[in-house]
């Protein structure tokens, strides 16, 4: 359990054995054409207490595993990484702010191990990172990893809004009485830990879940917007309306939000643990990324399911770095 930020800092910055190190794309030399791994600091006890957003990998296949599906996740918060170095901070003119502007940390990757232990750190790095205000980016792993980050998540904020963007509802029930990758979502509602009503799910595909799991998310007071409708509505806008619905318009209470790769079509997102053909667009899940960076409920930002080993020339790899230059151009602009 980790008691401060001083805490936090000393298991990763200090005892290196921790956390494994982050790797980015070597920094650019011309002081002209910065990019992403010129401005992304390792952490310390100077840079984390400075910092408006801390990224950190959770590096693990088991929840994947045990839900029946391909391993591959493991490998994506370094491939993901190595895109992420390599993109200017400068998000075009139609914004006032750039990426430069934000002070951000990235903590390296939650030490491999058991999937319950990965677990407890994450929710622990997650409680503690909320707690001092900083945003979140975790780059699972499979989608196991929310369960324990909003977890953690919601221990620092208590009241929270949760939304999910997936091809899937992932309500399944435990197997074999362990959490898995289809389940974080159940859990966080029977568990208590988030409101069945604070829950949104955007971007939920026919065929791709069972009657009796869309039945049980409805029954709990949450809102699924199947793929089609949020399609229909453009995509930002729907993701506002989400957000003012899980929080009835309260701009106080912070969101957690969760975005699984396989919600993009597999042509444009081949690289996933689960892909399928339809799905949004790569232009589409860049604008949502956005919109999410600029809702300054938005706190926490997961992106999971990338698997590396299934990409296509890094195409999945590359569009999730773009996702999350999106979100970070959306935080740098937030409230002008
Ligand atoms: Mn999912």
């Amino acid at each position: 359990m980790l008691h401060s930020l001083n805490a936090l800092c000393n298991s990763i910055a200090l005892n290196s054995s921790s956390f494994t190190p982050p790797v980015y794309s070597t920094p650019s030399s011309d002081p002209a054409d910065p990019r992403l791994s010129n401005l992304i600091k390792l952490a310390s006890d100077a840079s984390l207490a400075e910092a408006n957003v801390v990224i950190f990998g959770i590096p693990t296949n088991e929840g994947i595993e045990r839900n029946g599906g391909r391993p591959g996740a493991d490998q994506a918060p370094q491939a993901i990484r190595q895109w992420l170095g390599k993109l200017t901070p400068f998000a075009g003119p139609q914004f006032k702010r750039h990426i430069d502007e934000l002070k951000i940390v990235d903590l390296g990757d939650i030490p491999s191990g058991p999937l319950e232990e990965m677990h407890e750190v994450a929710a622990d790095v997650a409680t503690e990172l909320t707690t001092h205000g900083k945003i979140i980016i975790a780059l699972g792993g499979g989608h196991d990893v929310t369960y324990p980050l909003a977890k953690g998540f919601g221990k620092a904020t208590n009241d929270f809004g949760l939304i999910n963007i997936d091809a899937h509802l992932d309500v399944r029930p435990k197997k074999n009485g362990l959490h898995h990758s289809g389940s974080s979502f159940r859990l966080l509602i029977e568990e208590g830990i988030v409101q069945g009503r604070n829950f949104a799910e955007i971007g939920i595909q026919s065929f791709a879940m069972a009657k009796e799991h869309f039945d049980w998310v409805i029954s709990q007071g949450s809102r699924i917007l199947m793929f089609e409708d949020a399609t229909e509505a453009h995509l930002p806008n729907a993701f506002e309306e989400c957000e003012v619905a899980i929080t009835r318009g309260d701009f106080e209470m912070p969101i957690y939000l969760s975005f699984d790769i396989d919600s993009i079509r597999s042509s444009d997102a081949p690289g996933a643990s689960a892909p399928a053909p339809i799905g949004f667009l790569a232009e589409e899940a860049y604008e949502l990324s956005v919109a999410a960076g600029l809702s300054a409920n938005v706190r926490a930002f997961d992106l999971v399911e990338v698997s590396p080993p299934y990409d296509q020339d890094g195409r999945t790899a590359r569009l999730a770095a773009r996702m999350i230059a999106g979100f970070l151009a959306g935080v740098a602009n937030r409230n002008l």
